[in-house]
């Protein structure tokens, strides 16, 4: 095969899985969010997960993405595909100070 074609095969299949949706995985352990900010690009999906021996909750009143998954307990996980552009504060309203931010932002 012509090196110049291979290279460009290469380099078109590293482009196309740059551009994939990406998952990014929160676990809420130890009555805490696993990171303070998420960084995500429009389309990514977050992962929630409940690793905690105890249930939490999961609220965003913040546009634009609105969530509200009471009752989330030890073991449990919601992907929630993160559409549009802005920051999505994140709480669990049984735990004051459990709280975390997601900035869906896309690189000009
Ligand atoms: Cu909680």
């Amino acid at each position: 095969m012509n090196t110049k074609i291979l290279l460009l095969t290469v380099a078109s299949l590293l482009v196309s899985f740059n551009v994939a949706a990406k998952e990014h995985i929160i676990t809420q352990k130890n009555i805490k969010f696993s990171t303070p900010i998420q960084v995500v690009k429009p389309g990514d999906v977050v992962t929630f997960k409940n690793a905690d021996s105890v249930v939490h909750n999961l609220i965003s009143l913040t546009e634009p993405i609105k969530f509200n998954f009471d009752d989330f307990r030890p073991g449990m996980s919601r992907s929630i595909t993160m559409d549009g552009v802005g920051v999505v504060d994140v709480e669990c309203s049984i735990h004051p100070g459990m709280k975390m931010s997601i900035f869906i932002w896309e690189k000009r």
